[in-house]
């Protein structure tokens, strides 16, 4: 799949929220505040396991951690117009901006992003690499970095809308002292996820829930804000390349658990999932065999 085209995809005034909370006005822009059913809780401290796994002994030098926290927060700490030199293009997801905006009436999240497609090499759109800070290649290995101001009202804004990762795996790095902003969706209740220091968070995406056919499920989640703290995230994505064809292994599909995905190519299914809204687990009706379609495991 080679880098998007520039699109003409209407999504309306798009404030930067980090000048937004430069500003310290109390005020909300209607945009970012959520249906009152979306908006996040804080009065219960749940404490709950969840299909999301933090690994403490994951043998990364903490160094290298550092380098890369240091070295995306020194690019959100830029002047706007420096970092608006890499904008993201509605319908695209890299380069700097807000991700998965395809209408003028869509809610915002409270977040600004960076992210560069790495691999396969063709994706990379070498525009969108930032020649500062000066040490950015070299320390960064991510793909997306998301940088979530303090808010005012966090209880009205979401950071980043819920939904499951496109990929098989998602490694997540937490900004030293973060805020808890993480909440993974478990039996119906938003479970907030506690960081721990120099942990990465890994996450099963869609890709692993269609090859065992359901028994490992993608995990829902999405990010909450914070009144006083901001909070740095650092995401890499493991997934398939464009070009394979995927489908529940056949070990895994039988009698008592018939097939519940199709088979479909990879390349598509990012598409798909990149030209459509965030919406908690709503991408993977595209890989869902209909229960009325008559289809044999
Ligand atoms: O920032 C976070 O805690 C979540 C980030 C995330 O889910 C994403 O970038 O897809």
């Amino acid at each position: 799949m080679a880098p998007m085209p520039v699109s003409d995809i209407k999504v309306g005034h798009i404030d930067d929220v980090q000048e937004l909370r430069k500003s310290k006005s109390s005020h909300v822009p209607e945009r970012f505040i959520r249906d009152t059913t979306e908006r996040p809780k804080f009065d219960k401290d749940i404490v709950s396991s969840t299909n999301s796994i933090p690994v403490i002994n994951h043998g990364i030098d903490v160094d290298l951690l550092n380098s890369i926290e240091k070295v995306a927060m020194e690019f959100f700490m830029m002047p706007l117009e420096e970092k608006q030199k890499y904008p993201m293009i509605p319908g695209t997801v890299q380069g700097y901006g807000q991700a998965f905006v395809l209408s003028e009436d869509q809610k915002l999240d409270w977040c600004n992003m960076f992210a560069l497609g790495l691999e396969p090499h063709y994706i990379r759109n070498p525009k969108l690499w930032p020649t500062k800070p000066s040490n950015f290649s070299v320390a960064l290995q991510a793909v997306r970095m998301n940088y979530y101001p303090a808010c005012p009202r966090p209880d009205l804004v979401l950071g980043l809308s819920p939904h499951s990762d496109g990929s098989a795996l998602t490694v997540l790095q937490q900004g030293k002292g973060n805020s808890v902003g993480l909440q993974i969706l478990k039996d119906s209740s938003w479970i907030p996820v506690q960081p721990i220091p120099d942990a990465l968070v890994i996450n099963i995406g869609d890709t692993i829930e269609v090859l065992t056919n359901g028994r490992y499920k993608s995990v829902e989640h999405r990010a909450v804000t914070h009144q006083e703290k901001d909070r740095l995230t650092i995401v890499t994505f493991y997934a398939p390349s464009y070009e394979i064809e995927l489908g529940p292994i056949q070990e895994l599909v039988n009698k008592n658990n018939p097939c519940k995905y199709r088979r479909y190519n990879h390349g598509e299914y990012s598409k798909h999932y990149v030209t459509n809204k965030l919406q908690g687990k709503k991408t993977l009706e595209f890989a869902k065999i209909k229960p009325d379609s008559g289809s044999e495991y």
